[in-house]
């Protein structure tokens, strides 16, 4: 690249740093600090419960395919399943989406039962909103958790990240609740139960996610089936690995949106594109994991062409070593967007959020307020 080029790319990234966004998939442990991750790995090697120097290597590695991503999961599931390291991470979750101007993040994760550590669920989620609440370098908006709370949906405060000298960053934070493939569907079940009894603490909606090679979509049916009865909006991976039965089968339950889209035959891709339903779209996740071959080659091309409703998403920007900010340069800079193009893409994200209309006004009004 020349110096008008290089110029150019530096103008754009500052662009897409300082620019609202909206983060609607991403994993609370796969977006663990490469730091804590590696101190809390440390500790529980001086503790004996695993070999540090087993792990380091995996932890450092950059690039992974998807089965060493679940490698890696497993890992993080030993590490994170401590009620204080559970809270920490969701504290440092926070402030580190805060930081780069995602200004409603949707954050969601696996309710775990460890009974070697008294965990159960409920007591995983009360760990994360612990950590919600414990949120102090930033101002959570809008927010059901804790201490910072500013009840109102619209703030007397200007919502503005740009410009606003020592003010704090403010962001506005809602959880998913993550059905893994592993569990069955009573377990499925108590998630989805957990996810009601929580509505009131900022629970917005359901996922379904884990290694996409292992369970049956009939085992997790009946539990998104009773949260749409009740009113929850359900998100899904889907076509993470090829699996055209399946696929059918989650499009034909009409998800309110989905995570990925890689592996979708044609008559897939009519059904979804007709369906209009919102696609969290995740550039770095799927060409790390090998489900797309390179970025210039992502399905994101063709759906933008026709205007179906994407998100850019991280998934896991611990895991690989991303950021809301750099998925926006990357699309900025491999499909040549401009920046109102750019802020058309993130403007749009608010009609796909869970939350209710006080947030989405909200979010309008940020954006409003950034038209180029
Ligand atoms: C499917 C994924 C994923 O829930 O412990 N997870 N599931 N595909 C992906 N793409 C690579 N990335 C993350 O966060 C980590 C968990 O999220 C799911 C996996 O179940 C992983 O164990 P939580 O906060």
């Amino acid at each position: 690249m020349d110096g008008a080029g290089d110029a150019a790319g530096e103008d754009m990234k500052a662009w897409c740093r300082a620019h609202p966004k909206i983060e609607l998939h991403a994993h609370l442990n796969g977006s663990i600090r490469e730091s804590t991750l590696l101190e809390l790995a440390k500790d529980l090697g001086e503790k004996g419960v695993i070999v540090f120097e087993d792990v380091e290597h995996i932890i450092t590695k950059s690039g992974r395919s998807l089965p060493e991503c679940f490698i890696l999961f497993d890992l993080f599931h030993v590490i994170a399943t401590d009620h204080n390291s559970v809270t920490r991470i969701t504290r440092e979750v926070v402030e580190d989406f805060a930081a780069e101007n995602v200004v409603y993040l949707e954050l969601r994760t696996t309710p775990k039962n460890n009974e070697s550590k008294g965990m159960t669920k409920r007591s995983y989620m009360k760990a994360v909103l612990d950590g919600l609440s414990a949120v102090d370098t930033v101002e959570l908006v809008s927010s059901p958790f804790g201490k910072q709370c500013d009840n109102s949906a619209k703030s007397s405060m200007p919502f503005c990240n740009r410009g606003c000298g020592a003010q704090r960053k403010r962001i506005c934070v809602r959880l998913l609740l993550s059905i893994d493939r592993r569990e069955t569907t009573a377990a499925a079940m108590e998630t989805v139960n957990l996810a009601l009894e929580l509505r009131d603490s900022g629970v917005v909606g359901i996922d379904l996610s884990g290694n996409p090679l292992i369970g049956k979509w009939q085992t997790f049916l009946p539990a998104l089936t009773y949260a749409r009865e009740k009113g929850l909006p359900v998100t899904i991976h889907c076509g993470e690995v090829p699996n055209k039965e399946e696929v059918n089968a989650i499009l034909d339950f009409c998800p309110d949106r989905i995570g990925h889209a890689c592996f979708l035959d044609e008559d897939d891709w009519q059904k979804l594109k007709a369906s209009k339903i919102p696609i969290e779209i995740c550039l770095t996740s799927n060409c790390k994991t090998n489900c797309v071959p390179s970025i210039k080659d992502h399905h994101f091309v063709d759906l933008y062409s026709i205007d179906h409703p994407m998100i850019l998403c991280t998934d896991d920007p611990g895991l690989f070593s991303t950021s809301v900010s750099n998925e926006y340069y990357l699309a900025a800079s491999t499909f040549e967007l401009s920046k109102s193009e750019m802020h058309h893409l993130a403007f749009i994200a608010v009609d796909s959020i869970f939350a209710d209309d006080g947030v989405k006004h909200l979010l309008e009004e940020i954006f409003e307020s950034y038209e180029e």
